[in-house]
């Protein structure tokens, strides 16, 4: 697994692996680097086996800023047409990565997460936030809509109506409202927080890593279809966890009474 990227830290431990954005002098404002190794590294992780969960996180003092604006005047000001979607294929590129990878994925949420650095933490399975963390959906102070996913996980996340609100007024939410909101999992006093990241990664890192790929293939087929299509999918996935070691091994434990070891097949 190739881990010496620009603007990222890849780091891996006990199955865990830990992608952390990083650029703190901006607050971690993604580059064209960084997307492009986010991309690739997601990728990688979804193929390696010795990968169980895996961290997003930011250097720092923040998770990230959105888009790095600094770039932004010049593309204005110059004569060529911007076609930003084609860049946007960028984002869309980890996104899909992170969806459809068969592993959790946990988004670390200390500090700011603003505009796309914002969205792709929605995108993740879970996040875990920081008492001081400040989520903004930045979009509309410089008169753009939510992209990287965000459009999408909004407001399954929150509602439509609270969905549209965070859009329109582009206010921050604290942590603690993150998690009344659903924005977040759970959010933590800052003290806390890397011990709880790491525990939750680590607990997730040694459960039935083929049966939380198979959930994430159920939530996700919920979250796009209607009843009939859930519930022959959820069929179809139960009939291969039924088939895992992980499967054996937890009813086994169960009888034995004793603590089940997933090996993740
Ligand atoms: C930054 C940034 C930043 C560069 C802080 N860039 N330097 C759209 C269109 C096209 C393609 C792709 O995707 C997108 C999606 C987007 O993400 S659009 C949204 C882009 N992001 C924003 O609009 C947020 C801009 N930043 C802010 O509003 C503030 O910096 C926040 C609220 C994030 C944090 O505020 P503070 O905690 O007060 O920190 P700060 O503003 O003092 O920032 C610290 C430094 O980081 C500062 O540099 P300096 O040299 O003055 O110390 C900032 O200029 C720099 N920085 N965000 N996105």
């Amino acid at each position: 697994m190739r881990t010496d990227y620009e603007h990222l830290l890849v780091q891996q431990e006990d199955g865990v692996l830990t992608v952390t954005m990083n650029r703190p002098e901006v607050l971690n404002a993604v580059s064209e680097p960084m997307l492009d190794g986010l991309g690739e590294v997601m990728e990688a992780a979804a193929q390696d086996e010795s990968v169980r969960c895996v961290v997003l996180t930011g250097a720092g003092r923040a998770f990230g800023s959105g888009a790095d604006l600094r770039g932004f005047a010049s593309r204005h000001a110059s004569s060529e047409p911007v076609k930003v979607s084609t860049h946007l294929q960028k984002y869309h590129r980890v996104v899909r990565a992170m969806r459809a990878m068969d592993k959790p994925v946990i988004a670390a949420v200390r500090g700011v997460a603003a505009g796309a650095s914002c969205n792709l933490a929605l995108a993740c399975d879970m996040r875990i936030a920081s008492e001081d963390a400040r989520f903004i959906e930045a979009f509309a102070r410089i008169g753009l809509v939510p992209d990287a996913g965000g459009g999408f996980f909004l407001p399954h996340l929150v509602g439509f109506s609270k969905a549209l609100e965070l859009s329109m007024l582009a206010d921050e939410v604290s942590g603690p409202e993150a998690e009344r909101l659903g924005l977040a999992n759970k959010c933590v006093p800052a003290a806390e927080f890397d011990e709880t990241v790491r525990s939750l990664a680590r607990r997730l890192a040694q459960g039935p890593t083929r049966a939380y790929g198979l959930m994430k293939q159920l939530m996700n087929t919920a979250v796009t279809s209607d009843l009939e299509t859930t519930m022959r999918v959820e069929g179809e996935l139960q009939d291969i966890a039924f088939q895992t070691a992980d499967h054996r091994e937890g009813v086994t434990a169960f009888l034995q009474k004793r603590p089940a070891h997933f090996t993740g097949h």
